[in-house]
């Protein structure tokens, strides 16, 4: 079936409330929290106070000897038992040599590289109990200097964090023609340049990491249920590249988890010493961070530091574009570290516009600070606000509106091929923008901003028009670009006797809706109720693969191998009706839940072809076997595109800096939209993590030191519902023209599209002042000391 014909099905675009939101609202949900196995024990972890130190003792003789103790595991009890945590992306440098690929130990060897690092793991019967005697380990360091902010790292000065990497740096990397687009810019009427920081941030979703591991000695298996994306991922990295074990003899469960936003996609040193020790102690194990754990060790996100310049005619055309960027990633590579700042970030820079040449160059760095990887977007915020911030700034050079300077700029024919190696299928930039504009009444906006100056305050609006490449995937693509893994989806679709179905799927739900838009999309096809359609996600024992939810996949890759699987149960489906009906296969129409005989007014009702799959009296068995039960994988040919533009308007009060979003309007194009309610959903809570990197959230280390200075919530602003206002939110449709079911993916798109609307509204606020330049967060005593030095800044 067509991507045009799904989208006309019923149920495809209707609001239906959130199937799982009873079990959810009603306290019935099941997280590992919840998870209690017999003869439980718990685990605590010794973590480093250190930034950088050797380890030149550790004496866990007095511990063993507290009350409860099961066990306790130091880095020197794990070393050559099993490898170090993977890193999924090769990236090379310009000369063709690969990254520097320090090892990654479970639990610290020798040396502690970040305040957190895992330096014991102690298992007892009670978590008190484990606690205490973490406490009487007793551990000597050689404290050494840090290396911790990326200025300092990009230096070179610093001590050496990992003997492979002497420099400190993991790569070098690069794309795009140099000379060619060093050659525009000698051509250039004028050249905007623009320095920028992309602010450090730290996930905090709701449910903390937790974990529960158990050892089955009958016949040597393992279970780790643990909060987790992407259950099979984390299966297969563990099994093959840390513990060696055949990979059927680990089940790993992710049942409900409360939120991820791309820190719980990666296999933590934590997930491994649990399931690893399970079986030395021959005990259940279960460990759950605190949430000042999930501060310190939970990879963090963003941290970029950039130098960009565009190159233009007299005309504000975009003629060239050339970027710099330092980028953090932490003392140690995780899983997906090194695809952020480069694959995800640079090969997004020609935003919507027609920029013919682009070059970057990116050095990313190690430091003394916690593992920085995917965070709500992942490489595409950072690409989005740096371009977003530049061509704004770009407009005002050139004395053009905000959206003459992007009008004058978008890409209007598709499909189009970038100068940094994606190809959009389609979109409609100027469309969106056009709508934002109606919504959020910008013919009013020099009004408002009159009315807010009587009042003491700055009125400045922003605009930011996005595009991400998302439905992570194409394995060929990927692949060519270093991933050292495939991208496809799996799903298996299971009818039953009765003709309620079953889905198997490999993506994972935790807050997106899979239970109810997947149900959506199979009731749709088959033309049964959404009640009859239940989804199974998070569990390698059930679901047949899987590679998980992140990159806004689910439902463009996982959904669409759930419609793979669909074709396969339609067609043998007709066969069995044929039959029924004797009748030709060809000869057979499927639509609103019946079988038909084309001409004539012979008709059954799918539920009876279910009942006869499974009671197949008089089938030719030679031909046809009994049972409706179908499994696809499903491997995309290109990312989807989804694109949006995003108008802000701030209030900034002129004595305290105080910045307050007044209206916030966006207009996405996510292609089809299976459920409206879901989406909206999906892109208020984008936007909000957006607009909190913009003006709240910041994580700050100690540069001497390394000490995490915003380790709590006292220190690290969450947004709250009280900082927005209500959003005006609406969608165009150009469908994905390469998927099944024309759908575009919409869960990162309001934490990309937002933070430099924020900003660039933030900079219009205070241009009266002089302020030309600005850096995340928008916090009143930056704000504040911005208009105090007013034109000084460059
Ligand atoms: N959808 C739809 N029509 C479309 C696109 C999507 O109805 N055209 C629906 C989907 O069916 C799905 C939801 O919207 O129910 C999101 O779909 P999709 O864009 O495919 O994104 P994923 O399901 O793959 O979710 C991943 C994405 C990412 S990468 C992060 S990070 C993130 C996010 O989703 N983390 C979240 N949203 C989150 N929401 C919650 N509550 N918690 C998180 O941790």
């Amino acid at each position: 079936m067509g991507a045009s014909d799904f989208s006309k099905l019923p149920h495809i675009g209707e609001a239906i409330r959130r199937k799982e939101d009873v079990r959810f609202l009603t306290g019935a949900g099941n997280y590992t929290g919840d998870v209690v196995l017999a003869n439980q024990a718990h685990a605590v972890f010794l973590r480093s106070p250190h930034a950088h130190a050797a380890i030149t003792s550790i004496d866990t003789a007095a511990a063993k000897q507290m009350p409860g103790v099961v066990g306790i595991f130091t880095g020197a009890d794990i070393d050559g038992k099993m490898g170090g945590l993977p890193c999924g992306w090769q990236i090379n440098n310009p000369d063709g040599s690969p990254m520097k690929e320090p090892p990654h130990p479970i639990l610290a060897i020798g040396k502690v590289r970040y305040v957190g690092d895992h330096v014991a793991m102690v298992v007892a019967e009670t978590v008190e109990q484990a606690r205490n005697a973490a406490e009487a380990i007793v551990v000597e360091y050689d404290v050494l200097p840090a290396v911790v902010s990326l200025v300092d790292a990009a230096k070179k000065t610093g001590p050496a964090i990992h003997e492979a990497a002497p420099d400190n740096q993991c790569y070098k990397w690069t794309l795009g023609d140099k000379a060619q687009v060093d050659a525009a810019f000698e051509k250039a009427a004028h050249v905007t340049k623009l320095d920028l920081v992309n602010n450090r941030l730290i996930p905090n979703p709701i449910e903390p990491r937790v974990a529960v591991a158990g050892y089955n000695r009958a016949g040597d298996e393992y279970v780790l249920y643990v909060a987790n994306q992407n259950p099979h991922v984390e299966r297969l990295l563990m099994t093959a590249f840390v513990l060696g074990l055949p990979e059927h003899k680990v089940r790993v469960i992710a049942p409900d988890v409360g939120g991820g936003f791309g820190s719980k996609i990666f296999l933590y040193a934590e997930d491994v010493a649990l399931t690893w020790a399970s079986k030395q102690l021959n005990r259940n194990i279960k460990w759950t961070a605190e949430r000042s754990e999930c501060f310190l060790s939970d990879a963090h996100g963003r941290d970029h530091v950039s130098h960009a310049e565009m190159a233009m005619d007299q005309n504000g055309k975009f003629l060239a574009m050339r970027v710099h960027t330092d980028a953090n990633l932490g003392a140690y590579l995780s899983t997906f570290s090194t695809a952020v700042p480069t694959i995800l970030y640079a090969t997004l820079l020609a935003g919507q516009y027609t920029t013919p040449e682009i070059y970057v160059e990116v050095d990313a760095w190690f430091t003394n600070t916690a593992p920085v990887d995917a965070y709500r977007g992942a490489g595409r915020p950072e690409a989005t606000y740096l371009l977003e911030r530049l061509v704004t700034r770009c407009g005002w050079e050139m004395g053009l509106a905000q959206d003459e300077i992007r009008r004058r700029n978008f890409i209007r024919d598709w499909p189009y091929q970038t100068p940094v190696a994606l190809q959009y299928d389609v979109g409609d930039y100027e469309a969106c923008m056009k709508r934002a504009q109606e919504l959020a009444e910008v013919s009013g906006f020099d009004a408002r901003r009159a009315e807010s100056e009587k009042n003491g305050k700055l009125r400045g609006i922003g605009y930011s028009s996005y595009i991400e490449a998302c439905g992570l995937a194409p394995s060929n693509i990927a692949g060519a670009l270093g991933a050292r893994a495939g991208l496809f989806e799996a799903g298996e679709v299971r009818v039953h006797p009765t003709g309620s179905v079953t889905v198997f799927t490999g993506s994972h739900s935790h807050g997106q809706g899979h239970e109810t838009t997947f149900a959506q999309v199979v009731a749709a096809r088959l033309g049964i109720p959404v009640e009859n359609v239940d989804i199974v996600h998070g569990d390698t024992g059930r679901i047949p693969f899987g590679m998980g939810t992140y990159g806004s996949r689910s439902i463009s890759v996982g959904g669409a191998a759930i419609m793979r699987a669909l074709d396969k149960i339609e067609a043998k489906a007709k066969k069995i009706a044929a039959h029924l009906m004797e009748a030709s296969d060809a000869d057979i129409d499927f639509t609103g839940g019946e079988f038909s005989v084309k001409g004539t007014d012979k008709k059954i009702p799918f539920g009876q072809v279910a009942l006869t799959a499974y009671v197949p009296h008089n089938y030719p068995l030679d031909k046809l076997e009994p049972g409706l039960n179908e499994t696809a994988f499903y491997d995309p040919t290109n990312f989807t595109y989804p694109a949006g533009t995003y108008i802000c308007e701030v209030e900034i009060d002129k004595a305290t800096g105080e910045t307050r979003v007044d209206r916030f309007t966006a207009v996405d194009d996510f292609g089809t939209i299976i459920n409206p309610m879901i989406v909206e959903g999906q892109v208020q809570g984008g936007i909000v993590q957006g607009i909190g990197q913009a003006l709240l959230e910041n994580c700050v280390y100690d540069n001497e030191t390394g000490q995490l200075l915003t380790g709590s919530f006292m220190d690290y602003a969450m947004p709250r519902a009280a900082d927005f206002p209500d959003f005006r939110l609406d969608t165009i449709c150009t469908p994905c023209t390469h998927n099944p079911l024309g759908t575009k993916g919409c869960g990162e798109a309001g934490a990309i599209g937002s933070p430099p609307a924020v900003i660039n509204a933030v900079l219009d606020a205070l241009a009266p002042l002089g302020v030309k330049d600005f850096d995340m967060p928008a916090t009143p005593a930056r704000v504040w000391e911005a208009m105090q030095r007013g034109s000084t800044t460059p």
